[in-house]
């Protein structure tokens, strides 16, 4: 069975949000139309302590792009984001969240921070997130959102080890590009550990 999944389409990754990904909205209609062809469509958000260890703020003397080391792996620093219950960390306001069937949180240990929607960065806790595809029997995952080279590419490739056929919805990913060019190697990355990398309208044609 087919599931889709969509990552952390939250107004603090979208135009005017703290951590904005560039042209980030553009991936809401996307999910939106993508969405009634799945029956089954997880939702991930990033859902971060205000004490998050990933925050530039929670470490004095450094600021947003600066490198440091969180539970035991290398860590950039980001603006505060996606503070559990904040405004920031809502769905954006058009996403369709009634057709969403379950929503994953990740991040929410601020000792360490979680790229993939799968497990923490350093890979000593599961979201939950694997058993429940398994439980409804999911055996290929689509995946869109936000960002392409962060949270959908460690989600990809993690899916990809799991056992998940897995294919990225181009038009229903950005990125934030910290470097110039890391969108387009996640892409490559993804690629090369075995993803399709397709445009919606594919996957809308192969829908059922
Ligand atoms: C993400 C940076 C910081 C993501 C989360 O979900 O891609 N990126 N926190
Ligand atoms: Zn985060």
């Amino acid at each position: 069975m087919r599931a889709l999944l969509v990552v952390d389409l939250q107004n603090d990754f979208m135009p005017g949000g703290s951590l904005a990904v560039p042209d980030g909205d553009a991936t809401v209609p996307v999910a939106n139309a993508l969405m009634p062809a799945f029956t089954l469509v997880v939702a991930t958000q990033d859902w971060h302590p205000a004490d998050h260890g990933s925050f530039a703020v929670n470490h004095p003397g450094h600021v947003p792009g600066d490198m440091v080391e969180l539970g035991g792996v290398p860590q950039v620093l980001w603006p505060a984001h996606c503070v559990q219950g904040s405004n920031g960390a809502d769905f954006h306001p058009d996403l369709r969240v009634v057709d969403i069937d379950r929503v994953v949180h990740k991040g929410t240990d601020p000792g360490i921070d979680s790229y993939s929607t799968f497990y923490d960065n350093a890979r000593q806790k599961e979201t939950g997130l694997d058993a429940f595809l398994k439980s409804h029997d999911v055996d290929e995952l689509v995946i869109l959102g936000l960002a392409t080279d962060y949270c959908v590419l460690f989600s990809a490739l993690d899916a990809i080890e799991l056992g998940y056929a897995v294919t990225v919805v181009r038009d229903g990913c950005r990125g934030i590009d910290l470097a110039e060019g890391d969108s387009e190697r996640a892409y490559e990355k993804m690629a090369a550990a075995g993803a399709a990398i397709v445009d919606s309208g594919v996957v809308l044609a192969t829908a059922g």
